[in-house]
């Protein structure tokens, strides 16, 4: 029995590159390279994981108990010979990892624990019942950021939904999630310095329709934070301005110019709101907030927004910027917002999250060329919040209604004049929650769309392929299905 493995580790040692359509695996996003052997490794009663990272250990044996009902336990010991799934960490495999699976032993070797947790997400994909797969697959992200946004202000999603969202996105390898924390119709994040942000901003009647109230307390973002990063997903908290500033200041009149709080909006309007740019107070406001955020997230960026701040002059708006773009480097964090940010060159050493419709924007690609890097989330192709068709109960539709194809077929590596993909830190796709009221609305509108972006962000352009992808999605549809998640069956795939 040993030459199969032999053969295997053969394999590995010299992987080649089968960028065919037609995937060894059915695996979503595609690896870089597999080969199926058909040597298939089944689990039973004496399946032992080794490995000296049991954080991953752990996740790997609960999501097998879950899916097969058998208790695998978990051990740094050199288990006995055979009948062993070993996670190694080794040296040279940089941010990817091998998978081999013989029908001795399963074997994932990775440089990083990220790296481990990633073949396991996708070992997860090779079982079918009690059975492994047998093959190698040697894999690696093409881009390093791979998001999912949630809009918890114009409707808040409990941390329990967020919760099992998490769980749902990493098993696609999207290892960054997205928290909208502020808007005109709500403000879901507890300051300590500006309790009424959410004592008002996070009331319940806040929110669209006067139906999405709630808040996070910073123990339960803090938990958050803690149980995403168990899974190697990274939070990104957002505070959007100058404008979307609503809620805060009906919470806060003197963040206004005139010192009269606005009525209180649930509407979904947007636009007409501006700090007061020339006030002292909303730069203490500003740094207050980004400090407070800053200490709870052990994350790289904090998300300043600055998008449609169509109530702030033009320059004003710059010097909004240039002063509070330099705050979140302050507080150690790397400054990250929507594209109009460009326009500051404090942004230069920030990221933009581009989320406009065309393929074309001077501005962003003027600071690209001084060391902006962008994340793409173009709305015509990544706003999850679009209508699959005209017949979507759920959705808006002015960035054009998106089906699954629609969201897979684009390249963020060349999707923008000017942004080369070296500049390219990933992709994201935006989930507005203005008709969105429960995690079942959200798994409607998100999969299998988020599927066709996580492909985007991982797998290398060579793997990219229409055919290809829907033949997988319609494999991975009972994964959904077995985990009681809401997914829109769309009839570009054959379930
Ligand atoms: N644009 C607004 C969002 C949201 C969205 C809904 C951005 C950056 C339309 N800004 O997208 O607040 O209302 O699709």
């Amino acid at each position: 029995m040993a030459l199969p493995y032999l053969l295997t580790a053969a394999l590995i040692a010299t992987p080649v590159p089968v960028l065919s359509a037609e995937p060894a695996f059915d695996v979503i996003p595609a690896p870089v390279s597999a080969v199926a052997t058909g040597a298939d490794f089944h689990l039973d009663r004496t399946t032992v994981i080794q490995t000296r990272t049991p954080a991953v250990g752990s996740l790997l044996a609960a999501d097998l108990r879950e899916a097969t009902g058998l208790t695998i336990p978990v051990t740094p010991s050199a288990a006995p010979a055979g009948r062993k799934i070993s996670l190694k960490i080794t040296g040279g495999l940089g941010d990817g990892y091998r998978i081999a699976v013989d029908r001795s032993a399963v074997e994932i070797k990775a440089s990083t624990p990220e790296g481990l947790f990633d073949g396991t997400q996708t070992l997860l994909q090779l079982r079918d019942g009690r059975a492994i797969a047998g093959g190698t697959i040697a894999d690696r992200p093409r881009f390093t950021y791979r998001g999912s946004h949630l809009d918890l202000a114009r409707h808040f999603h409990a941390p329990d939904e967020v919760k099992k969202y998490i769980d749902e996105i990493r098993r696609l390898k999207i290892n960054y999630l997205h928290l909208h924390l502020s808007d005109d119709q709500g403000w879901r994040i507890q300051i300590d310095g500006w309790p009424r942000l959410t004592e008002i901003g996070g009331a319940e009647g806040t929110g669209v329709d006067g139906v999405g109230g709630g808040f996070l307390t910073k123990a339960q973002y803090t938990d958050l934070v803690d149980y995403a990063a168990a899974r190697f997903v990274t939070i990104v908290p957002e505070i959007d301005m100058p404008g979307h500033v609503n809620a805060a200041q009906v919470a806060y009149p003197e963040l206004t110019c005139d010192g009269v709080a606005p009525p209180p909006r649930t509407d979904t309007a947007v636009g007409y709101s501006s700090l007061c740019i020339s006030s002292e107070t909303t730069y203490r406001f500003v740094e207050d907030v980004i400090r407070e955020l800053a200490a709870i997230t052990p994350g790289p960026y904090i998300h300043i927004g600055g998008d449609e701040a169509h109530a702030t002059p033009p320059a004003d708006y710059v010097r909004f910027q240039d002063r509070v773009i330099p705050l979140v480097a302050k507080y150690g964090k790397t400054a990250y917002g929507w594209n109009e940010i460009a326009q500051s060159t404090a942004a230069y050493s920030s990221v933009a999250q581009y989320w406009g419709t065309t393929n074309n924007n001077p501005v962003l690609a003027g600071a690209v060329a001084h060391g902006m890097r962008v994340v793409m989330s173009p709305a015509n192709k990544a706003y999850l919040d679009m209508k699959y068709d005209r017949n979507t109960r759920l959705g808006l539709t002015w960035a054009g209604l998106i089906e699954v194809r629609t969201a897979y077929d684009w390249d963020p590596g060349t999707h923008l004049t000017g942004v080369p993909e070296s500049s390219v830190l990933g992709v994201e796709a935006a989930l507005w929650s203005e008709t969105l009221r429960s995690i079942d609305d959200i798994e409607f509108m998100a999969f299998p769309r988020l599927a066709a972006i996580a492909e985007l962000g991982w797998s290398p352009a060579a793997t990219h392929d229409w055919e290809s992808f829907r033949t997988r999605l319609a494999a991975y549809g009972p994964q959904w299905t077995a985990r009681g998640v809401d997914f829109y069956r769309s009839p570009q795939v054959s379930w």
